[in-house]
């Protein structure tokens, strides 16, 4: 008899805690997620240990009316980060470094290999793959967002890096 207002009692705690979860992330998604400036698909290419530079890519979706701008991006262990475009310039392809990222109104950046990319610049250690970076974004409306980066192989387009 004991026994089983005992389970019951574990039932109900159980039960009461798993709702109060449930309470807290969905308070946590109303009040703390920008909605105005949305990042998929964040990740960094992996690299030898060697490596100079490495590229992290994502897509940053602009839900205003405005356009908006990435301004800065910021992660521990690096000399420098910055926000570089590869441009063909007479067939050679380079990197150039940008004073900031456009995002048009009710548009879609997508940062990728050979196109958009932020630059993470001579790593104190360069992170295996598998790792997860947090990584801070800040834009000209005067948000940031903290972001958790996957490092992953990448595919197509991987020597332009190589040059740093
Ligand atoms: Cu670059």
């Amino acid at each position: 008899m004991l026994n089983n207002i005992k389970k019951i009692l574990f039932i109900l705690v159980a039960f009461v805690s798993i709702t109060a979860t449930n309470a807290a992330s969905h308070a946590h998604q109303n009040n703390h997620v920008n909605h105005q400036i949305t990042i998929t698909d964040p990740w960094i290419r992996s690299a030898p240990i060697n490596a100079p530079a490495l590229g992290l890519f994502m897509n940053i979706s602009n839900n205003t009316n405005q356009e908006v701008r990435l301004i800065s991006a910021h992660t521990k262990g690096y000399k420098r980060i910055e926000l570089h475009r590869t441009i063909d310039s007479n067939g050679v392809m380079k990197m150039v470094k940008q004073a900031f990222m456009p995002i048009p109104a009710h548009a879609k950046l997508h940062l990728k290999p050979g196109s958009w990319h932020i630059m993470l610049i001579a790593p104190e250690q360069v992170p295996s793959e598998g790792e997860q970076v947090s990584v801070s974004l800040k834009f000209n409306d005067g948000s940031t967002q903290t972001i958790q980066v996957l490092v992953r192989k990448g595919g197509m387009m991987m020597q332009h890096h190589s040059m740093h």
